[in-house]
């Protein structure tokens, strides 16, 4: 098994990396140097036809995408730590999260990413600067929204670090890095960030 990885601050591949060290296992990893355009590369593209990583290439040369895809495929094969959830309700509550993250959280620091930020002006043609621009107050009330749910609980899913977690960190990491920060009123989204950046599967 390899994994069609991008380093920092690709938050995706990141997130299966961290899924990874908090197993414990390693895999082989492939760098995909996305500002080179190997991902769009017909090698790539053979493995993963939307042209993104991460992707994770199985021994009989499956190819498998989308990051909650390729962990929930992981945790079949090392189910120790449990990363998402023991019981009926809390894999619900887990799944729940992973898409409330993916939704509320990445999509208006994609939104941004896309349309408002100066790195992808090249590649995104036309970017709509006005539409990108008006998702910084979407992101602002997202991260406000989670920081109010994360009032009286350690982790994004409950008491426990999950994958939620993960999506959470990569998201919350990779918009700080494209300039849109947690607010400072967001203690409770604060003290979670250093809580879960201080495990060492963070530095993935
Ligand atoms: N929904 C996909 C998103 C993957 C994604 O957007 N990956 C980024 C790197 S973090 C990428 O490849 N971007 C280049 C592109 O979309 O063309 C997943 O969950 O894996």
């Amino acid at each position: 098994m390899k994994l069609y990885n991008t380093p920092m601050p690709a938050p995706n591949p990141r997130r299966v990396r961290i899924f990874l060290a908090e197993k414990g296992v390693e895999i082989a990893l492939v760098d995909v140097a996305l500002q080179k355009g190997e991902h769009k590369a017909a090698d790539h593209m053979a493995r993963n036809s939307l042209g993104q990583t991460p992707v994770l290439e199985l021994d009989d040369g499956t190819h498998l995408s989308e990051t909650a895809a390729i962990c929930r495929y992981l945790e079949r094969l090392y189910p120790e730590p449990a990363m998402f959830g023991r019981t009926a309700l809390e894999e619900a509550q887990v799944d729940m999260w992973v898409r409330r993250i993916e939704f509320q959280l990445m999509g208006p620091a994609g939104n941004f990413w896309r349309h408002a930020h100066p790195f992808t002006a090249r590649v995104v043609v036309p970017q709509y600067k006005e539409f990108g621009e008006a998702n910084r107050g979407a992101s602002e009330r997202a991260l406000m929204w989670l920081d109010a749910e994360l009032a009286g609980r350690d982790f994004v899913a409950g008491e426990v670090f999950t994958m939620a977690d993960i999506c959470a960190l990569s998201t919350v990491d990779f918009a700080g890095w494209i300039g849109l920060k947690v607010p400072e009123a967001a203690g409770n989204l604060r003290a979670w960030h250093a809580r879960v950046s201080a495990r060492e599967s963070a530095g993935a």
